[in-house]
């Protein structure tokens, strides 16, 4: 149980600004948004979560969007389709990349531009089995407006 405590703790302290974060059983990494071309006040973010252990990506939150939402994308008729989803299942010990699967976080109403070589602040909210929830805070790159999406973010229509 103490041990228990611990790890719990472990997490919701972790305040890592790194492009890796490793915080206990939960590891995010590669998180990157590319930077926003005149006019869009959207953004997407894409990273990878391994967690040790069965767990569920709830929500997030960054202050650099007034509406954070996690987005699934889908083929309909030849369109790529954007719908909102409220948990994005973490197997355990399974590499979830949310791009390779179809997910991303959804920037919505930037409060400012996105700048190639800034970063962008994100808290990740993630409940464990024992349906407690952990904050993770990550920092998503901004690469330049240049940067290769996967394809599955190319064809993007929302
Ligand atoms: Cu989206």
């Amino acid at each position: 149980m103490m041990t228990k405590l611990i790890r719990l703790c472990g997490l919701l302290g972790a305040m890592l600004f790194s492009f890796s974060v490793y915080a206990g059983d939960i590891q995010v990494e590669g998180a990157w948004a590319r930077a926003t071309a005149p006019g869009q006040d959207t953004a997407m973010v894409d990273l990878a979560i391994t967690s040790a252990k069965g767990a569920t990506l709830v929500g997030f939150s960054s202050p650099a969007c007034k509406r954070a939402e996690m987005h699934s994308m889908t083929h309909d008729n030849g369109m790529m389709k954007m719908r909102e989803v409220q948990a994005i299942e973490l197997p355990a010990g399974r590499r979830v990349s949310l791009g390779e699967s179809g997910y991303h976080l959804m920037l919505i109403d930037l409060t400012s531009p996105l700048k190639a070589g800034s970063s962008v602040p994100l808290t990740l909210n993630i409940r464990l089995a024992d349906k407690s929830t952990v904050r993770i805070e990550v920092s998503a790159e901004v690469k330049p407006l240049t940067a290769p999406m996967g394809e599955h973010m190319q064809h993007m229509h929302h």
